[in-house]
Formats: C-alpha cells, sequence, structure tokens
C-alpha cells in the first residue's frame, strides 16, 4: 500500500509538555513520523506520496470555525501578548464553574482561549503548529481520495495526531481529528456507512464525541480503561451513542498490563462489530502505544503481536485507510507500525 507523508509534520516541534505534574520534553516529536518513514522504505512497503491540499472545506466539515481559527490564529495572539515560549493553557471552564444553563463562551484573552480549547496542558502550540496540523488533516484526506478511487488500502502518516480532537477542542496532543476528517470525506464521497477502529492505547475519545448522536460513522475503541488512564473521562464501556448514535460507539476498555491474548478477544469483538455495521469502508486509528516499551503506557504487545493485530484488520474484507495516531517507544515505533500494515497486506 502506498503512505502519504509530508515533511511539514516538523514544525510541531514544542518544547515542553505538562506530564504528570512535570515539565518535560513532548513525546509526541517529530523523530516520530521520521522513523515511520524510514521503516516504510526500508521495507518497501509502497511508494511515499506527497500531499495534495484540498483546503479547510473537510475540515471544517468535522470541526468548527472558532476552534480552527484559534489553532490558526493563536500562536500570532500569544505573541501579541508578549509571550514567545510554547503556549499551553492554565485555567478552564469545568461544567460546575457556570451558572445552570450557561454555556461556556469564548473569551478575548488568549489565555482564556487556551483553557477553552484546550482539555489539557499537554499539548503545547508554537510557531509552526498551525503548519503541521493542517498538513497533517491534509494528509489524512489525500490518503483517503487514494482509498476512494480504488486503492484497497492507504496509510496516511498523519503527524500529529488526532483522535483526541473534538469538534471544539484540541489536546492530548492533538489539534484536529485526521481519522474524523477522513471518516467525514468518505461519507461525503458517496458511502454510506463508514467504521472507525482506534487501537491506539487511549480512548479516542475526539473521534467518539465528534459522531457520538450519528449512526452512519460506527466509532470502536480499544484502550486503556479510563478509571486508570487518559483522557480520564471518557472511553467507559456504558459510552454506546446518543439519540440516533445509539448503539453505533463501542467502547472496550482494558486494564492496565493488557497482553495479545485478552487483546485479540476484543479486537474479535471489533471485527464483529464492524460487520454488523455493514460499513463499506474501514478508517483505522493506529496508535502504537500499546507497546509494552511505550513510556506513557502500560499494555504488552510485542513487535509479533502488531502482525496479528494487521491480519485482524484485513479480515474485515475492507478498503481500509490506517491514520497514524500515538505511541512513543520512538526507537520501536517503524517497526510496529510497519508490522500491522505487513500483517494486513498478508492477511
Ligand atoms: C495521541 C496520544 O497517544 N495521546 C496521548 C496523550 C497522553 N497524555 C499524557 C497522559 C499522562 C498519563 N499519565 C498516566 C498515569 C498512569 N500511568
Ligand atoms: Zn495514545
Amino acid at each position: 500500500m502506498h503512505t502519504v507523508y509530508s515533511e511539514e509534520h516538523r514544525h510541531q516541534d514544542g518544547n515542553v509538555e505538562l506530564f504528570e505534574g512535570k515539565v518535560v520534553k513532548p513525546h509526541e516529536c517529530p523523530r516520530r513520523a521520521e522513523i515511520v518513514l524510514d521503516r516504510v522504505k526500508a521495507e518497501k512497503l509502497g511508494e511515499v506520496i506527497g500531499l495534495r491540499d484540498f483546503g479547510l472545506d473537510p475540515i471544517l466539515a468535522v470541526h468548527d470555525r472558532g476552534l480552527v481559527e484559534f489553532l490558526r490564529d493563536g500562536w500570532d495572539e500569544w505573541v501579541k501578548s508578549g509571550r514567545t515560549f510554547d503556549a499551553l493553557p492554565h485555567v478552564w471552564p469545568v461544567p460546575g464553574l457556570l451558572p445552570p444553563g450557561k454555556q461556556r463562551q469564548a473569551p478575548h484573552s488568549i489565555d482564556g482561549k487556551l483553557g477553552y480549547y484546550a482539555i489539557d496542558a499537554g499539548t503545547p502550540i508554537v510557531a509552526g503548529t498551525w503548519r503541521a496540523v493542517y498538513a497533517s488533516a491534509q494528509v489524512a484526506v489525500t490518503g483517503q481520495r487514494l482509498v476512494a478511487t480504488g486503492e484497497r488500502a492507504a496509510f496516511a502518516l498523519c503527524r500529529p495526531p488526532g483522535h483526541h480532537a473534538g469538534s471544539d477542542f484540541y489536546g492530548g496532543y492533538c489539534f484536529l481529528n485526521n481519522a474524523a476528517i477522513a471518516a467525514q470525506a468518505f461519507r461525503d464521497a458517496g458511502a454510506k456507512r463508514v467504521a472507525i477502529l482506534d487501537v491506539d492505547y487511549h480512548h479516542g475519545n475526539g473521534t467518539q464525541q465528534i459522531f457520538y448522536e450519528r449512526s452512519d460513522v460506527l466509532t470502536i475503541s480499544l484502550h486503556a480503561d479510563p478509571k486508570q488512564e487518559f483522557p480520564y473521562f471518557l472511553g467507559h464501556a456504558g459510552e454506546r451513542g446518543f439519540g440516533a448514535g445509539e448503539g453505533y460507539h463501542l467502547n472496550l476498555p482494558l486494564p492496565w498490563g493488557t497482553e495479545w491474548p485478552e487483546y485479540e478477544v476484543a479486537m474479535d469483538e471489533a471485527v464483529k462489530g464492524i460487520i454488523a455495521h455493514g460499513a463499506e469502508v474501514l478508517v483505522v486509528s493506529l496508535g502504537l502505544d500499546t507497546f509494552e516499551q511505550d513510556p506513557i503506557s502500560r499494555f504488552k504487545l510485542q513487535h509479533e503481536d502488531y502482525l496479528r493485530m494487521g491480519e485482524k484488520i484485513a479480515s474485515c474484507d475492507l478498503p481500509t485507510l490506517f491514520v497514524m495516531e500515538g505511541g512513543y517507544a520512538v526507537d520501536a515505533l517503524g517497526v510496529n507500525t510497519v508490522n500491522v500494515l505487513k500483517g494486513f497486506e498478508a492477511g
């Protein structure tokens, strides 16, 4: 399969992430994409293709204009306010803060806007953020076009990742939801039913939120139990959709220490759900932070398990777009990512 890649991702290169109470160098760093690209080339997975620019329309099909304009302009506002170091939020409009019946509203102050749009303080905005984020979304849509026009599969090597970003919020190293943008693009290209399978270690809360009241895009996420892990407040088994979306969102939380045998059981349930949905096309949010050596995660998958994961995904027998998400054991990220893709091709 072909890989879509753009060097623009390098412009997202933060200095700080507030991580478990400490200020650390961001886990989500440019070398992640580079090591995956190197492995794609070394394994001769297919051609590497540059992005096509589809403009803002596919982004605005799933994201509010307010968030998009904030991501585009926020850095300049930050600089105008006298700061030049990474922009991070420090105050949030938690629901109980507001009077009954009042919606949160975007303030004018850049510090207020950061807290309004961000869900965490681990996702720095720097000078090049918008360039990288915009390109990452275009990489996803370029991959979507490959699959929509007849390829069995494509790999969108997106960076920064996307699955924690919702219609009007960003965080968890994610700014725009690349997988959701691609899924909506499939709908707009005529697919009646789309499925998104999220195998990142963390719950795909943004993807779920975007489609939560819809039945046309099934979302399934396998992830560490939010009782124990980021994003903490979402990803419980009882979240199954709302209104028209009820029953079209499946969460499969798993405990710390999960190894392949238990993971495989959840994968089988996910595959069943995708087939039952009658999806015409599959988008995979491909995070590799389930790896045993991941520095921020506690699942125990091994190199070979990713081959099996790819085979399982192939058993859905659907045109498939892989969209890169997390994975922070950087030295192993290329091998693990390409193992999924090779497993898929063999399956
Ligand atoms: C795309 C993606 O993988 N984003 C992940 C964002 C994770 N942010 C940091 C979470 C800090 C978790 N601390 C875990 C405590 C128990 N080990
Ligand atoms: Zn993750």
